[in-house]
């Protein structure tokens, strides 16, 4: 416990002194770019210098959670200069424009190839077709796209968020069979992640299938905390103060439930295996998986974040004319405290 909570007062913490130092900073930035200054985007070397490797163009959506650095881990690991690979990777701190800027400038260096995990699903239509028309190939890595053609991008790769949902929704039937409250009002409320991303979507609609079948499971509220930490103990704090009687939080992702966790600890609510509020989450992140053990989060939901060797697996192909799917979901597992010690001697993220 003590060691889990620990780590949750660094990552929240770590939040809040970056939030602090912006805030100083602020004003600096303001008098001379203006405090939305837009990202630059990495130029690639010249073709002299990079003549025998493939560029790649990743734009990676943000640096909001533990899940996404991982994620990023991994595609840096797989896209190296052994490997073949020159990569420019660009971070779009969670803006859709900033991913638009990065591609429009993936296209204008003639990049081999275009990887980005977009930060939501609406709106890529004429940025993809300005890469289709190039002829560069675009691989949609993570969330998707809502694109009316499908010719805009060769393949996806990502997990199933309906799927996760879902399961988070199994689960609860199974655990209030388990104690005997299958017929009990169950008071739910939902942290979700950034609207209208897939992981948003899926997430909340998959759940909303199984919580449609009981009329005795409330939803109070469902609200964004953007899949951070401090976001998710501040919109946790709101809810706890708004309603005194919560059986589950469905948080979709282990970020926003340390942040939940501490708010509740704040507000005396007790919570996990032995507690009042029975806690889902997403992710299945190492610290996470720690607080499974310890009994503070009764399931976690894993979303693999290793997706890279996908990326090359594709390449791969596409350089020798080889056919690809047009979707790859990679597999994943449900925690709780029966299951979770084995996983956790081999994670790393
Ligand atoms: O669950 C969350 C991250 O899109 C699946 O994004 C991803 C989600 C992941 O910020 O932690």
């Amino acid at each position: 416990m003590k060691k889990a909570m620990e780590k949750i007062k660094q990552v929240i913490f770590g939040h809040v002194g970056i939030c602090i130092l912006l805030l100083c900073a602020a004003p600096l930035l303001f008098i001379g770019h203006g405090l939305f200054e837009e990202i630059e985007v990495e130029q690639a070397p010249p073709d002299s210098e990079v003549k025998d490797l493939i560029v790649v163009g990743f734009s990676q959506l943000g640096s909001e959670s533990g899940w996404r650095t991982a994620h990023t881990l991994s595609i840096q690991d797989a896209l190296t200069k052994d490997a073949g690979y020159f990569l420019i990777f660009s971070n779009a701190r969670q803006i859709q424009e900033n991913q638009i800027k990065a591609i429009r400038s993936f296209i204008s260096q003639r990049v081999d190839y275009i990887v980005f995990a977009p930060v939501i699903e609406d709106g890529w239509d004429t940025v993809l077709q300005e890469a289709k028309d190039a002829g560069i190939p675009v691989i949609i890595i993570d969330r998707m796209v809502n694109v009316a053609d499908s010719s805009l991008y060769t393949t996806w790769i990502g997990t199933d968020a309906w799927k996760e949902g879902e399961k988070a929704g199994k689960w609860l039937e199974r655990h209030l069979r388990e104690k005997n409250r299958q017929s009990e009002d169950i008071n739910i409320v939902v942290l979700q992640g950034t609207i209208g991303s897939t992981a948003q979507i899926g997430r909340t609609e998959g759940f909303e299938e199984v919580a449609s079948r009981h009329d005795n499971w409330h939803i109070l509220e469902s609200a964004t905390a953007e899949f951070t930490a401090a976001r998710g103990k501040e919109v946790m704090g709101e809810m706890l103060r708004r309603y005194p009687n919560i059986d589950v939080l469905v948080s979709q992702n282990d970020d926003m439930t340390m942040g939940a966790v501490e708010a509740m600890q704040e507000a005396g609510v007790s919570f996990g295996e032995h507690g009042q509020v029975a806690v889902i989450s997403f992710d299945a992140i190492r610290d996470a998986l720690e607080m499974v053990d310890e009994g503070l989060i009764n399931v976690d939901i894993e979303c693999n974040p290793v997706q890279g060797a996908y990326i090359d697996m594709i390449i791969q192909k596409l350089e020798n004319g080889e056919p690809v799917e047009k979707s790859y979901v990679v597999e994943e597992n449900i925690f709780t405290r029966e299951n979770v010690a084995e996983f956790l001697e081999g994670r790393t993220y």
